[in-house]
């Protein structure tokens, strides 16, 4: 009987075939998962960076329009952006008691970038007022709010902004990076005024 194409095709792959498939996929995916999580948190860290950024632009704007930071006291900080303070409800007006006594003329001075479904995720949780960094940890801010146009540089940094203790700055925002903890720097995401 004479062979026809079809059957020459339909005869599909020899085990050795098949072997030499499955290694290639396995060594393609070795190497481009680690290459793909890179990658990733690369995009996640630029966003972290334009997150801070937006963050520090906007407590700027509430500080020339009320001559004051959008928190109560003279502590520096660390702020979290949710519990007592609720920086983030504060700068975009939202309906708590405390963006209605601190930002009284109720001016929108920031728009998060996403919204969170739960506390966990990244962007701003309406429920918590927690504004989260694209791993789903609360951005931390440092202000000014002694006035004296000086802020202590996080201990954590030690000299990494090329010196330690006060420095002639007023705003700090940062997020602990790919590895969700502030307390390591190397990977952290942040931004000064
Ligand atoms: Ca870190």
């Amino acid at each position: 009987m004479k062979s026809s194409p079809s059957s020459r095709l339909s005869r599909g792959f020899t085990l050795i075939e098949l072997l030499i498939v499955i290694s290639i996929i396995a060594i393609l995916a070795t190497v481009s998962v680690p290459v793909t999580k890179n990658v990733m948190n690369k995009a996640r860290s630029a966003s972290a960076q334009n997150d801070c950024m937006q963050i520090q632009n906007a407590i700027k704007a509430f500080y020339n329009e009320y001559y004051h930071y959008p928190v109560r006291g003279d502590s520096e900080g660390p702020y979290q952006t949710d519990g007592a303070s609720a920086i983030m409800d504060v700068l975009m007006s939202n309906s708590t008691a405390e963006a209605e006594h601190l930002n009284r003329r109720k001016i929108p001075l920031f728009e998060p970038s996403k919204m969170a479904k739960t506390a966990n995720l990244p962007g701003f949780h309406i429920d918590t007022g927690r504004f989260n960094d694209p791993w789903g940890q609360p951005y931390e801010i440092y202000m000014d709010a002694d006035d004296d146009e000086e802020l202590t540089i996080p201990a954590i940094y030690g000299t990494k902004f090329g010196r330690s203790g006060r420095i002639k700055k007023t705003i700090f925002v940062h997020s602990g990076g790919p590895d969700k903890k502030i307390e390591t720097v190397a990977d952290n995401v942040s931004s000064w005024d």
